[in-house]
């Protein structure tokens, strides 16, 4: 296969891509020929996939049952979600997730890491999303973090529950310390979280002080652990949107930490833009993490959609670029150049906390995962919200949209 014509990331004019085996043979500016199997990319922009590294998959389409969020916070969310997951079979969560998946790639995904809640006797939504993970492997790489909605320490049974979830074949292990009962059980759940990692040599995803609390400083202690452990790479905290509400020394502090301990941290802009903020009058803090100021540092960022219509988020169609156009207004990252490398946020930046860098870029000898989005640069694309037009997957096109066609008077 060949695509001709593509305007690459970082490179001047026009390149065309070889691909044999279902990997990239040649980026060249030479012509090369291929009439059987050609895809003229026209001068758009060509990239690797768009990687969501965090969502839940095992709740997404189920807002409004039993009722609606009304008072838009993580806690009412907490509560609907329990009453709903009484109701959870095998075959509500793999359709409901299948079609978030078709969602996904119709927008360009093609490798998502999914929280799965553990905190149910019987696994029902792990059983059945490791189920449509190896069902859908061919379209989409699916990563699965064992996660205890509930708590570890706080749900009865919930250390147990999340060991048997990371041996049923969990690839992550997660926590929520700012939900559990009280700070010691915070860290105590954390410990847990570490301890089955290196048990089971897995990586770690932790939902991290999703509170408005300035108090809430569970980040320091999953960096430093990760730090002690030599384990930065593969850890990961999602949403630290109390970092909003710390004093600035504090912070300064706990970015040197972060830098050190090397872990990454991925931020759901809209879902907290919704969520926090919600105890506040006026002013009313935005809850979204310090994303700018992390990049800044030097520490690996990336940005997520987290929900689909569920009890914590009533929209969402995972499309990354909202999440890319959402964080960069909140958190004012808006130079001509911060706009160009916020693209970043949901490509290499999210595909290094999925720990997938050596099997994601477009490189030669690399999996020929590509997509041609309609647009002639980041800027553009992230400006129009662009569409993908070809998504290719290992070679073979999995994805095929026309340019929508507008008929309008001239003036
Ligand atoms: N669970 C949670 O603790 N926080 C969230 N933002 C979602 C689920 C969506
Ligand atoms: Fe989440």
């Amino acid at each position: 296969m060949l695509i001709k014509n593509s305007r690459l990331r970082r490179k001047e004019g026009l390149w065309n891509i070889s691909i044999k085996n279902g990997k990239i043979h040649k980026i060249t500016q030479e012509a090369l020929f291929d009439d059987n199997d050609c895809i003229d990319a026209a001068g758009h922009l060509t990239t690797a996939p768009y990687v969501e590294p965090h969502i839940h998959l095992d709740a997404v389409f189920t807002a409004g049952e039993p009722h609606w969020n009304e008072s838009g916070t993580l806690f009412e969310g907490i509560e609907l979600w329990a009453e709903r997951k009484k109701q959870i079979t095998i075959d509500d969560v793999k359709n409901r997730a299948k079609k978030a998946i078709r969602l996904q790639i119709s927008q360009g995904i093609q490798f998502v890491r999914s929280h799965v809640d553990t905190t149910d006797p019987q696994l029902t939504a792990l059983k059945a999303l490791l189920e449509v993970k190896e069902e859908v492997k061919d379209i989409i790489n699916l990563q699965l973090v064992a996660f205890p909605q509930e708590g570890i320490c706080s749900y009865p049974d919930g250390d147990k529950l999340l060991e048997e979830a990371v041996k049923l074949g969990a690839d992550a292990v997660g926590a929520i310390p700012h939900y559990e009962f009280t700070r010691e059980y915070g860290i105590k759940s954390l410990n847990k979280a570490f301890e089955l990692a290196q048990k089971y040599d897995r990586l770690i995803d932790i939902h991290c002080d999703e509170i408005d609390d300035p108090q809430s400083h569970f980040l320091g202690t999953v960096a430093a652990m990760a730090y002690k452990l030599e384990m930065g790479d593969k850890v990961s905290a999602s949403h630290t949107t109390a970092m909003h509400s710390y004093n600035n020394p504090y912070a300064y502090k706990l970015f040197r930490l972060l830098h050190l301990a090397g872990i990454n941290i991925i931020s759901c802009p809209t879902e907290n833009i919704h969520l926090q903020g919600r105890f506040d009058t006026f002013p009313k803090r935005r809850g979204i993490t310090r994303v700018k100021e992390l990049l800044e540092a030097g520490i690996n960022t990336s940005v997520a959609q987290d929900s689909i219509m569920d009890p914590w988020y009533p929209l969402g169609t995972d499309n990354p670029l909202r999440e890319v156009d959402m964080c960069i207004h909140a958190c004012q990252m808006m130079g001509y150049q911060e706009i160009i490398n916020s693209f970043d946020l949901v490509t290499d930046n999210a595909a290094k906390a999925l720990h997938i860098t050596n099997d994601y870029g477009i490189d030669k000898g690399k999996p020929a995962n590509i997509i041609i989005i309609d647009a002639d640069n980041e800027f553009d694309a992230i400006r129009n919200l662009s569409p993908v037009l070809y998504s290719i997957r290992r070679g073979k096109v999995i994805l095929e949209r026309e340019p929508q066609k507008v008929k309008m008077k001239q003036i």
